[in-house]
């Protein structure tokens, strides 16, 4: 093997940065001329306009790029789709290909110097490859070693607990639920995921609260709310059609508030993209009150808002929402109780904010009754996350504003169909109802000890306590946290398999021996032997649908995930009574037994085959929480951020660009923030910038600090930007390194990807 290392992280070269102004508004004819210049360039003229026809169209493919719903009826002509869905969907339907003789060209360690962009763009995976113990290259083995190979890995294990089974969110319902049958039924819970890392600490804390781990309203609640407050998203690069939602609202006389460290430019201002006539215009103002909260200050804004509502209540007696206080909840004293022993002069400056602006904030919810609360990763990975849910949950039982139309709870899922994989059962914590359910379907003994969550997945890796990772889609090494740790971790194994469409990170910090699987996307045919197959995803709002792929495969050599599947649990399992080839043959027959044994399923088939499908049952929806343990919606009592920093630290937040979708890097371009051509940046507050002497480029090294550890990364330009002071930002994944695996929230696990701190140094 050559001496080089293999690079765990992108690498620290800059790639020419040029500033531009932020743009007043998001989409217009700017997003519609990248968004075509993107499909175009990876699929041709022709090819592009047929894909771009076909996304979210009710007989066309779940855009990939997001988990938010499309109209129930009601779709555009040409398009349900936004500049970063034909990104997404571009980037699956290139026309680039990854073969074996570009694996025999280009050892594991050369593509490991690429940048992600670079790795990205090299295309889709063709063939079945195997990485050899030793070997410097990957080299093409058939489907059918590749299972075998799996499967005796599998059986030499001491214990099934020694295997690791991740899922990303894109992967089907159908092949969801027949992976974690699998996994199952070798022995193991050890279904770990991407919402880990995502929506856990939502599940967490909505579960708990209102009995239900996933959000209440409905695509239509938006045109009948008085309010919507958006926290901690990013809705005009992440979720571009929600936009759309968020208009509605303010067409039907509703406001917008949005609370975030930065003035995001997709909430400020909106252009309709399906408005040709208004894409020249300055777009119209969609936030009605913005309140720049400080990184992890969302627990003391919102006490304060609940205090002021208190306050106002003990004077009017018509704040709260009595009759629904009463019927439908527990826990209003000790929550009042609680809620006292806060002072606001100690809560203020956590959240840098002037207290005019939260009067402002408390006197919109006091005077409105149907609120939606929309969040995304800005609540969800802090180490206080679950408290951050549970506080935005007090303030809507306080307004009765759950349940009924215009009111709810909005948490907006990432990928297409994280939620989804999670009610088809891919999770470390199964409910006992649901093994049973399993048990009689399948006949067999379902594992009942809790298996590893992301995290601890990583620690058992690390400490050999599992030596065999097998991902089902994802990018393992780029998206998890402590990126040099994690890499030893999977260093450790003696297989590492990777499920994917395309090339990145986790092909090539690999295990002893290697797989990578290749396998159809959402945008492709897929046939099986009674003919071409749809699968089913479920969306943010509890929607479950049709995706009908469309496009030849990019290679004749794919399989679909559920084939994979198929065929890694027949090399594996010896005692199973599942007819694992048969149920290939036809998804109906997949989905036949998850309507056996998954609850809201029934007549799975017909209705599934109704135009735009069926939406799942939602007791918070229907104002009912009797799932609870309390059987009501659970006031809850609630701590903000324990984080002091020293006055040389600051806190930094990983996010996203309006140019990747996570892990994959669509271009090097952040348009909506003022940059172009470059990754490696921080964002600061000018008067920080000033006191630490810092100037505009200034090229800085960073060290992260956790209880006594250091962690550090090199190389980031310093950009001068309106973020509240001691706040800095930069970009997943490449800051992943700095974030300590063990900094994560209470109760969901989650990596504290929003709260790292850090120290500033400029280069010599
Ligand atoms: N184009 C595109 N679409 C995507 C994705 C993508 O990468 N690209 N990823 C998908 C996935 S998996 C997910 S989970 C979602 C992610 O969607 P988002 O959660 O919108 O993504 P982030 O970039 O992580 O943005 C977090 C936002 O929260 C703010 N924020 C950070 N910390 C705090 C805080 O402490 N308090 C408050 N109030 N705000 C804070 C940031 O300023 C930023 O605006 O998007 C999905 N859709
Ligand atoms: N620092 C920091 N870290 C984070 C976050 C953050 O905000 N900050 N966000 C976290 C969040 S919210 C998430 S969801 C995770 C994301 O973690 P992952 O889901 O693991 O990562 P992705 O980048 O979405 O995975 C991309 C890869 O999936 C494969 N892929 C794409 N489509 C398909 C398909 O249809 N089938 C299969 N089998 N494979 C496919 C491709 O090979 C592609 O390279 O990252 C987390 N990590
Ligand atoms: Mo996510």
């Amino acid at each position: 093997m050559s001496d080089k290392k293999i690079q765990e992280q992108p690498p620290e070269k800059l790639t020419g940065i040029e500033l531009i102004d932020i743009p007043k508004k998001a989409v217009g004819t700017k997003a519609i001329q990248s968004a075509l210049s993107h499909v175009f360039s990876e699929t041709g003229v022709v090819k592009g306009i047929s894909l771009l026809k076909n996304i979210n169209q009710i007989n066309g493919f779940d855009c990939p790029g997001c988990a938010w719903p499309d109209p129930d009826q009601k779709r555009a002509f040409l398009a349900e789709y936004c500049e970063n869905g034909a990104k997404a969907v571009a980037e699956e339907a290139t026309t680039n290909r990854v073969s074996p003789l570009f694996f025999a060209t280009h050892s594991v360690q050369e593509m490991s110097e690429w940048s992600d962009y670079e790795i990205g763009k090299s295309g889709r995976i063709t063939h079945p490859m195997i990485l050899k113990e030793g070997a410097d290259n990957y080299e093409e083995i058939s489907w059918q070693e590749a299972f075998n190979l799996i499967g005796s890995e599998l059986n030499n294990l001491n214990s099934p607990d020694e295997a690791i089974f991740y899922t990303s969110g894109r992967t089907s319902n159908e092949a969801a639920f027949l992976y974690q049958l699998f996994v199952r039924q070798f022995g193991t819970n050890n279904l770990p995921d991407c919402s880990n890392m995502c929506h856990e600490s939502s599940g967490s804390g909505l579960s708990e609260t209102l009995g239900i781990g996933k959000g209440s309203v409905t695509l239509d609640d938006f045109n009948h709310a008085d309010l919507v407050i958006v926290i901690g998203q990013n809705p005009g690069t992440n979720h571009p059609r929600m936009l759309t939602a968020l208009k509605d609202t303010k067409k039907n006389g509703g406001k917008i508030m949005t609370i975030n460290p930065l003035p995001e430019v997709g909430l400020m201002n909106y252009v309709d993209p399906q408005n040709p006539l208004k894409w020249f215009g300055a777009g119209d103002k969609l936030t009605d009150l913005f309140l720049q909260v400080k990184i992890n200050g969302d627990v003391a804004l919102l006490k304060i808002i609940l205090k002021m509502m208190k306050t106002e209540e003990e004077k009017s007696g018509d704040v709260f929402n009595h009759q629904f206080i009463k019927e439908k909840t527990h826990g209003l004293e000790q929550f009042l109780v609680d809620l006292d022993k806060y002072s606001i002069e100690e809560l203020l400056p956590q959240t840098g904010l002037p207290l005019e602006v939260i009067k402002e904030a408390a006197d919109m919810i006091i005077s409105n009754d149907k609120i939606i609360i929309c969040w995304a990763m800005g609540l969800t990975q802090h180490k206080n996350a679950v408290d951050n849910i549970r506080e935005v949950v007090n303030l809507l039982l306080l307004k009765g504003s759950i349940g009924k139309k215009g009111a709810g709870t909005c948490p907006v899922r990432g990928h297409s169909n994280v939620q989804g994989d999670r009610t088809m059962g891919i999770w470390e914590k199964p409910k006992n109802g649901f093994l049973d359910n399993l048990e009689k379907e399948f006949q067999f003994n379902a594992p009942r000890k809790h298996g590893y969550d992301v995290v601890a997945a990583i620690e058992a890796m690390h400490q050999k306590k599992a030596s065999v990772f097998i991902g089902m889609g994802g990018n393992f090494i780029s998206a998890t946290p402590d990126t040099v740790y994690t890499a030893e971790a999977l260093k450790n194994c003696d297989l590492t398999v990777q499920i994917s469409t395309k090339l990145n990170r986790s092909h090539l910090i690999h295990g002893k021996q290697a797989l990578i699987l290749p396998c159809l996307g959402r945008s492709e045919k897929d046939n099986q032997k009674s003919g071409e197959q749809f699968i089913t995803v479920e969306n943010s709002m509890g929607v479950v649908h049709q995706s009908n792929g469309h496009l030849t495969p990019a290679s004749k050599h794919l399989l679909s995930e559920p084939a994979i599947v198929a065929g890694i649990a027949t090399a594996t399992l010896k005692n199973t009574k599942v007819q694992w080839s048969k149920l290939i043959t036809n998804y109906d027959l997949i989905r036949t037994k998850i309507e056996a044994t998954i609850d809201g399923f029934d007549s799975y088939n017909e209705r599934v085959r109704v135009k735009g499908g069926f939406y799942l049952p939602n007791n918070a929806r229907e104002n009912n929480f009797s799932p609870t343990l309390t059987g009501k919606a659970n006031f809850s009592t609630n701590s903000p951020s324990d984080i002091a920093l020293d006055e040389n630290q600051f806190m930094m937040m990983t996010i996203r660009t309006h140019d990747q979708y996570n892990t994959t890097i669509y271009g090097l371009n952040d348009r909506y923030r003022g940059i172009l051509n470059e990754r490696r940046v921080i964002f600061m507050n000018p008067d920080d910038m000033k006191n630490h002497g810092l100037k505009k480029l200034d090229k800085v090294d960073l060290t992260s600090h956790f209880k006594g550890e250091e962690r550090k990364a090199n190389g980031f330009l310093v950009i001068p930007y309106s973020i509240p002071k001691q706040c800095t930002a930069t970009y997943f994944p490449e800051a992943n390194v700095l974030v300590p695996l063990k900094s994560k929230a209470r109760i969901s696990h989650t990596p504290a990807s929003k709260t790292v701190i850090i120290t500033v140094k400029k280069q010599d």
